[in-house]
Order: structure tokens, then sequence, then C-alpha cells
């Protein structure tokens, strides 16, 4: 068929496409107007974490976000709940809180059953790294982005939307540069660490280790699993088994470090004898730096409520989001501690 043939017959047909297309009844929508079709059309980020059926005009009534919190091991953790549910209560969303006892295994089936009921959000804390990868697959297959909160997952970036929460190795680096401070002529130290596994565990070692100066030596670690009364018994055992040989200990939560000062006290030591570098900055460990037994505490905000429900609600809306927002933090010594914690918040 010759060029000018075809186009004959593409006008042709374009002609009476316009003249059906004008025929037809009123109630019948122009085909432009109409949703794409298959999926398939959809752009993948838009398919993956898609706006929800309200979009661009969702507002927080028509949010329902799960929260399936890993557990409530610590004065963080508390402030950390405390903070989504009185978000929940202030906007107006319906929160789908659920508490997995520190065990990966609820945190997932609490998951599941959001995917279930259908939720717009899921702000998942996860409490270790690894082992996400299918239950953050069938989020997505449902169409329902996941923000991870607080710690870190080990999956790929574009298993979920998006990650809030603090640069857990960061804090590891203030800690360690503290430690030096503390013990300029070296010594021995050792490390009550977080649960094994979490992101804030293994961040916060690996960030201690690379700050920390080459006289120090950690000279063991164990894990408390960020709780006082896993906290004491391990100090102890520690005390005894490395009595008059050690200089400091690097704690990665304040709650741990509360029941490690119960066990250095009864083994008859003094606030000071053993440096103690903290994380957090509850008010726990602010009566602690003003008792002089933690001398330095990082700071970590557990405040996150806030900031995820306006990330969710953009979601929802289709509108673009950061895919990691770190939290800004400080540190704490013992000068101003008394002065500063009348006003902590948690
Ligand atoms: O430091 C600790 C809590 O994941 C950042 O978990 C959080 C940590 C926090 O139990 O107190």
């Amino acid at each position: 068929m010759k060029k000018s043939d075809m186009a004959k017959i593409f006008g042709l047909v374009l002609v009476l496409s316009m003249i059906l297309t004008a025929c037809a009844p009123a109630a019948t929508p122009a085909p432009a107007a109409q949703p794409p079709a298959a999926p398939t059309q959809a752009p993948a980020a838009a398919k993956t974490f898609g706006a929800a059926s309200c979009a661009p005009n969702c507002t927080y009534k028509d949010m329902t976000m799960c929260f399936p919190q890993l557990g409530a091991e610590s004065d963080w953790r508390t402030a950390d709940t405390a903070s989504f549910k009185d978000e929940s209560a202030k906007d107006g969303f319906k929160l789908v809180f659920s508490d997995a006892q520190q065990k990966q295994e609820n945190q997932i089936s609490a998951v599941r059953s959001c995917i279930q009921q259908g939720v717009s959000v899921i702000a998942l804390p996860p409490v270790v790294e690894a082992g996400w990868d299918a239950v953050l697959q069938e989020a997505k297959d449902a169409g329902i982005p996941v923000i991870v909160v607080d710690r870190s997952v080990s999956a790929d970036p574009s298993m979920y939307a998006s990650h809030i929460g603090s640069d857990m190795e960061l804090e590891g680096k203030k800690a360690g540069e503290a430690m030096n401070k503390l013990l300029p002529n070296g010594g021995n130290i050792l490390e009550l660490s977080g649960t094994t596994g979490s992101g804030a565990a293994t961040g916060r070692a690996k960030g201690f280790r690379e700050t920390l100066a080459s006289n120090i030596k950690i000279i063991d670690s164990q894990t408390g699993n960020f709780t006082r009364a896993e906290g004491k018994p391990v100090m102890e055992a520690f005390l005894k088994k490395y009595a008059g040989q050690v200089q400091g200990a690097f704690i990665h939560n304040d709650d741990m470090a509360i029941g490690a000062i119960e066990a250095i006290k009864a083994a008859g030591l003094k606030p000071g004898d053993l440096k103690i570098v903290s994380v957090d900055g509850t008010r726990g460990g602010f009566q602690a730096m003003v008792d002089g037994w933690i001398q330095t505490d990082v700071e970590c905000n557990p405040l996150l409520g806030p900031q995820v429900a306006e990330m969710a609600l953009k979601l929802m809306n289709g509108q673009p989001i950061d895919k990691n927002v770190l939290t800004n933090e400080t540190v704490y010594y013992p000068d101003k501690a008394a002065e500063l914690l009348p006003t902590r918040q948690y």
C-alpha cells in the first residue's frame, strides 16, 4: 500500500471515530476522561506506593494507620508509643496498635492482619533488621505503603516507601568521641549492647568502634536487650569477671544503664569509678547524670508520631516524600543535666 493511501485510510478512521464520539449518548464518558484501564499503564512508582482513592483530597479522617509496635522494653519505647497515640487523637486518624513484645514473628503477624484489614498505611518499627522481605512484598502487592520507623531494615529500599528515624551509626560515633574524652589515657571498657540484630544495636556498635581511640579496648560485649531487667545481671556478671580491670562502659540505652548502675552500686563502686556513656536522653538518663553515674548521654528522639503522620497523609495523596528522614539529635553532659531535666519530654 502506498503511503498516501495509508494516510487517506487513517484520516477516514479518524473522522468516523469523531462522528461516533459526537453521536454517543451524553452519559457515556469520553474515553480520554477514563482512568487507565490496566494497572500496567500506571507508572511503577504509582503502582507500588500508590495514592489512596481519596487522593488528592485525603484528610486524616480518611486514614487508618497500622502501628505494629515492637515492644515496651524501655522508656524510649513508651514515649514513642505515646507519641503515635497522641498524634492519632490530635489529628483524628485511626491507629491500629499492637505490641509485639520484642518478637519479630508477632510483628509479622500484626502486619499481615493490617494488610487483611486494608489499612491506608503501615508504620513499621522493625525489632531486627533482617527477615522483612516477604511481608514487605505482601504489603507492596496490596498497594499499602510501609514507612519504616525508628530502626532500619536490611531489605532493599524499593520494598518500602520511606524510613524515618535516627542515624544509629552517628549516635555510636558520638558515643565513641565521648568515651575518648572521658578516657584520654586509654583503658578497658565494657559494652552493654541493645537487641542483637537490631538496627539500633548494629549501628551504634559500628559507629562507636569507628571513632574509639586505639588505646581504649572493648574487653567484653553482651546484649541486655534494651531493658533494665537484663541490663542489671549482665553488668553484675561483667563486674565479677573483670573486677578492678575496667574503666568505662558504653551502654546502648538509658534503661540498660539504669539497670547496670544498680549492679555497679551493689558492687560497692562510686559514681564516676566507671565512666558511662549511654544513649537516649530519657528523664531517667538525665537523673543518672545529675547523680553522677552517667558521664555522657547521646540523644535519641522517640517522638516520631507527628512526622510519620504527616508523611503518611502525603503518601495517601500521592505527594512526593523523602526516602530517608533523619532525626536531629544532640549530646548531653552532666553540667546541664539538672537544668534540663524538667524540660525533658520523655
Ligand atoms: O534507643 C532504646 C529502645 O530503637 C532507637 O530502642 C530505638 C531504641 C532505643 O528500646 O531505648
